[in-house]
C-alpha cells in the first residue's frame, strides 16, 4: 500500500511538472541575422494580452508602424495588443526615433523587463527593428512570450535591396501584389521594381491612350511549356488604374518601400504596338504576344510620334510614383526592323553614325533613343535606370545600369562613374528552378539556382576601382513570370530564396555563413507556414555531392543537411526509414553497380522528402572521357564526366547541370576503357526541341581502337533530315553491333546539322546538339 502511494505520488508530481506550462521564448536568431546583439542574463520581457504598443502622438508614421506591429503579433499569436500613444509606460512596446546614427535606416533595439524599445534613426529604422521583433516570435506562442534581454544595434549594408515582380508575362490582383509587398517588408527590402509592361501585356492605365488596356493588356491564350507550338486556351488580361497605383504605392510607402515602375521600352513593346501600330516600323498589323522570348517588332526610332507618344506616357506614369526612378527597361531590343527601316535610316544619316567594329549602328541608335528618352526624363526632375543592353553604343549621361547579364556591365559602369544595381540572372533571377529534382518541381524554362547559390552572391565583384564601390547600391531579386500563372507560384518561387538575397543586402558581407543562415531560415519557414505564404523546403532537405571517380572508375555519393539531422538510406529501391542504415556523415556510398539509391532525413520527428537517384552503371560508367568540341559555355556544367556519370539527363529541362550543350559543332568523345573491353552496343541520349534551335544528331559512328592511335569505325548510321517541327521530345540513338567487338579506346561521334535549316524560323542560325549520357553496353 504504501509502495502504490509513492509510485502514485511520484506520478501525480510527474503530471504536474509536464503539464506546467512553459513560456515560449523570442529568438533573435532571425532572417537577415542582426548586425550586433548582446544579449544578457537579466530579467526578461514577458509580452502578453496586456501589452501595449506605444509610439509618439505626433508622430503619424510610427501610429501606422505601431498598428502594423499589433497586425503582425496577431497573425503569429491568438491576441491582438493595443497602441497607445501614452509615453510614460511600462510592459510597452515603445516605438521612437531618437537614435543617432549617420546610417537613415538605422536602428536600435533594448529589451529589459518593463519595456521593448525600438529606436530608429528615421521611422524606417524603426519599422526594420519592428520586423526583427516580429520574426523573434516563436511561432508556437499563445498567451505570453519571453523576450530575452538584450541590446540589438543593426542597420543595412547597402541602400538599394530590392526585390521585382513581372505583371506583364502574367496579371496578378491588386491583393497579390500587396501581399508581395508584405513579404518584401518582412526582409527589409526597400524596393519594388514593378515591371509594367512588356510583349505579353501592358499593365498601366494611360488615359490620353486608353488602346494600351483596351487591347494591350488582353492576350486570347499562352504557349504551353517550352517552344511547343502549342498554345492553351486561356485568355490573360488585366491592369491597373491609376487610382490603383496611387492606392498601391501608398501601402508600400507604409511599409518603407519605395516602388520603381518600369515602362520597357523599346523592345519588349509589343502590345503597345498591338495597341497602336504607328509605333513600329512596319506599321504592323500587330498581336499581343503569346510567347516568351524576344520578338523582332519593337518601338521604331526615326519615327517623331514615337517620342511624343513616350513623353505623353511618362508625363501620366511619372507623378504616380514619388521615386526618384524610373526603370525604361533598354533590354533585349532586336535591331532587325530598324535596319530595313527608312525613317531609322533617315535618322541614323540625320545623326550621321558611323558604323563600327565597336558600336555597330544598330546599338548606336539604340543610345540616341534611350539618352533622348533619359533627357525627357530628366527634365521631368526623374532619373533613368536601365538594363545593361543600354551600355552598347554609348551609354546615357546620367543612367543608373542594372546588371543582369552577369556582373560585367556593372563593374564597366561603375568604373566609368556610373550607379549600378546588381542583379546577375545566375543568382538572383528566381524563376529558375532551385531544386535539382527538376522532375518534382513546378516547371520554369531552365537553369539551377539553388539558395546556396543565391546566398552566395557578392555584389561587389573583383574588378572594381576603389573610387567605384560606392556606386554600387546593391542588390535584388527579380521574378520573370513566363511560367508563374499564380500568385502562389511566385511565392514559392520567392520564398525562401528572396531571404538569402536580404541577408547579402543587409547583413556585413563577413559575417555570412551558409548553413548558419540555413537554420535561421529554417526557423522562418514555420512563420510562413503559419502566414500561409508557399514556399519551397528544399534547403531542409538533403543535399548532396556526387564526385565522379575516373581513376577507380566509380562514383562517391555525398550527403548532408544543414544542421547534420540523421539520413537513412537504402541501396535496393526501398523505401527508407528510420530503421534503414544510417548514413555517415563526409563519409562517401561508392556506386559501382545499378542501384536505385534512395534516402531520408528526420528532423523534429518529422519525415523529410525521399532523395532518390537512380545510377545506371554501363561499361563507360565513370571512365575517362575528353572531348573534340567544346561545349558551350552555359552548357558546359560539371563537362565531360556528366556523359559517364550514370545519371540520365531529365526530359523536363536541359538546363540543369546534366545535359551538355554543343553549338553549330559535332560531338566527339574519346573514352578509356581502362582494359580490353566487349562491346556490343550504345546509346546516346538527345534533348529535341527544334523550335528552341535543338536537333538531333544527323548521324552516329562508333569507331574502336587498342591503342589509342588507330580506329577502326564498327557502326555507322545516318539518320533522315528533319524537314519541319516536332515537339520537345528526347530520343535515344542506338548502336548494336552484329557481333560484340574488343576495344580499349572508343571514339563516339555525332555529327550534328551545326545550322538551322531554310525551313526554320531562325534559319542560318547556330543548331544545338543537347546530349547525355554514353551508355556502352
Ligand atoms: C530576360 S532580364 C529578360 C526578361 C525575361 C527573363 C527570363 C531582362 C532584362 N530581360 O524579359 O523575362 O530573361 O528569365
Amino acid at each position: 500500500m504504501f509502495r502504490n502511494f509513492l509510485c502514485l505520488s511520484t506520478l501525480l508530481f510527474f503530471i504536474a511538472c509536464t503539464s506546467e506550462k512553459t513560456t515560449p521564448v523570442a529568438s533573435y536568431d532571425i532572417v537577415p541575422m542582426v548586425q550586433e546583439i548582446k544579449t544578457t542574463d537579466a530579467k526578461p520581457f514577458i509580452l502578453n494580452k496586456t501589452t501595449k504598443i506605444s509610439f509618439p502622438a505626433t508622430n503619424s508614421k510610427l501610429a501606422r508602424s505601431a498598428a502594423l506591429l499589433s497586425e503582425y503579433i496577431a497573425q503569429i499569436t491568438d491576441f491582438r495588443l493595443e497602441i497607445t500613444d501614452k509615453q510614460d509606460i511600462e510592459n510597452a512596446i515603445k516605438l521612437t526615433i531618437d537614435y543617432a546614427s549617420d546610417n537613415p535606416e538605422a536602428y536600435i533595439i533594448n529589451v529589459n523587463s518593463s519595456l521593448i524599445t525600438i529606436n530608429g534613426s528615421t521611422e524606417a529604422g524603426t519599422f526594420y527593428g519592428i520586423q526583427t521583433i516580429r520574426k523573434s516570435i516563436p511561432v508556437n506562442a499563445d498567451t505570453e512570450i519571453e523576450f530575452p534581454s538584450t541590446e540589438i544595434t543593426d542597420y543595412p549594408f547597402y541602400a538599394h535591396r530590392g526585390a521585382s515582380l513581372d505583371v506583364s508575362r502574367h496579371f496578378f490582383p491588386i491583393d497579390f501584389v500587396k501581399k508581395y509587398i508584405d513579404i518584401l517588408a518582412m526582409f527589409n527590402i526597400n524596393v519594388f521594381h514593378w515591371h509594367l509592361t512588356d510583349d505579353q501585356g501592358w499593365r498601366i492605365e494611360i488615359k490620353k491612350y486608353p488602346k494600351l488596356t483596351e487591347v494591350g493588356s488582353k492576350r486570347e491564350h499562352t504557349i504551353i511549356g517550352r517552344h511547343t507550338g502549342e498554345f492553351d486556351n486561356k485568355p490573360v488580361s488585366g491592369f491597373y488604374t491609376q487610382e490603383e497605383i496611387k492606392d498601391i504605392v501608398k501601402y508600400a510607402e507604409e511599409r518603407f518601400i519605395t516602388i520603381i515602375p518600369e515602362i520597357d521600352i523599346p523592345g519588349h513593346t509589343l502590345a503597345a504596338l498591338a495597341s497602336y501600330p504607328y509605333l513600329g516600323c512596319t506599321g504592323g498589323p500587330y498581336q499581343v504576344g503569346a510567347e516568351w522570348g524576344i520578338y523582332e517588332d519593337v518601338l521604331c526610332a526615326g519615327n517623331e510620334e514615337v517620342f511624343t507618344f513616350l513623353d505623353d506616357v511618362m508625363t501620366e506614369v511619372l507623378p504616380l510614383f514619388p521615386a526618384r526612378y524610373i526603370h525604361i527597361g533598354g533590354d533585349e531590343c532586336l535591331k532587325n526592323r530598324w535596319m530595313a527601316c527608312p525613317k531609322c535610316q533617315a535618322r541614323m544619316r540625320h545623326l550621321g553614325l558611323k558604323d563600327s567594329p565597336e558600336h555597330p549602328l544598330g546599338e548606336q541608335l539604340q543610345s540616341y533613343f534611350i539618352s533622348r528618352v533619359e533627357k525627357m526624363i530628366n527634365d521631368k526632375g526623374k532619373s533613368i535606370i536601365g538594363w545593361d543592353e543600354i551600355l552598347e553604343g554609348g551609354i546615357a549621361p546620367n543612367a543608373t545600369i542594372m546588371s543582369w547579364r552577369g556582373t560585367e556591365g556593372g563593374v564597366y559602369a561603375a568604373n566609368k562613374g556610373h550607379d549600378v544595381i546588381m542583379t546577375p540572372e545566375q543568382y538572383v533571377y528566381l524563376d529558375y528552378y532551385q531544386s535539382p529534382d527538376v522532375d518534382n518541381e513546378p516547371f520554369t524554362f531552365g537553369w539551377l539556382t539553388e539558395l546556396k547559390k543565391t546566398y552566395s552572391f557578392n555584389p561587389m565583384p573583383a574588378g572594381l576601382d576603389e573610387n567605384s564601390l560606392k556606386h554600387i547600391l546593391g542588390a535584388q531579386v527579380n521574378i520573370w513570370t513566363e511560367y508563374m500563372p499564380s500568385g502562389q507560384n511566385v511565392e514559392y518561387m520567392l520564398l525562401p530564396r528572396m531571404c538569402a538575397l536580404a541577408e547579402t543586402v543587409w547583413t556585413n558581407p563577413e559575417r555570412k555563413d551558409y548553413n548558419e543562415f540555413v537554420s535561421r531560415l529554417y526557423r522562418l519557414s514555420k512563420h510562413f507556414d503559419k502566414l500561409e505564404y508557399e514556399n519551397c523546403k528544399q534547403a531542409y532537405e538533403i543535399q548532396d555531392s556526387i564526385v565522379v571517380d575516373t581513376v577507380k572508375n566509380e562514383i562517391n555519393l555525398y550527403m548532408s543537411t544543414f544542421d547534420n539531422s540523421p539520413i537513412y538510406y537504402t541501396l535496393g529501391d526501398k523505401e527508407p526509414t528510420a530503421e534503414s542504415a544510417l548514413y555517415t556523415y563526409n563519409s562517401p556510398i561508392t556506386i559501382k553497380s545499378n542501384i536505385i539509391f534512395k534516402a531520408v532525413t528526420y528532423r523534429e520527428n518529422v519525415r523529410g522528402k525521399v532523395y532518390t537517384k537512380d545510377f545506371i552503371v554501363h561499361k563507360a560508367f565513370a571512365k575517362p572521357i575528353t572531348l573534340k568540341y567544346e561545349p558551350d559555355k552555359r552548357y558546359m556544367f560539371d563537362g565531360a564526366t556528366t556523359l559517364v556519370n550514370g545519371q540520365l539527363g531529365s526530359n523536363a529541362s536541359y538546363r540543369t547541370g546534366m545535359w551538355l550543350g554543343f553549338p553549330g559543332t559535332d560531338f566527339e568523345a574519346h573514352i578509356d576503357m581502362k582494359e580490353l573491353t566487349d562491346i556490343s552496343s550504345l546509346d546516346l541520349n538527345s534533348y529535341v526541341n527544334t523550335r528552341g534551335g535543338l536537333f538531333a544528331p544527323k548521324s552516329l559512328a562508333l569507331l574502336i581502337s587498342a591503342d589509342g592511335n588507330t580506329y577502326k569505325e564498327v557502326f555507322k548510321e545516318t539518320y533522315e533530315e528533319r524537314t519541319e517541327h516536332i515537339s520537345p521530345v528526347v530520343i535515344t540513338l542506338s548502336a548494336n553491333l552484329n557481333e560484340a567487338v574488343k576495344a580499349r579506346y572508343i571514339k563516339v561521334i555525332a555529327e550534328s546539322v551545326k545550322v538551322l535549316p531554310e525551313w526554320h524560323e531562325k534559319k542560318g542560325d547556330k543548331a544545338y546538339l543537347m546530349l547525355d549520357e554514353v551508355r556502352v553496353y
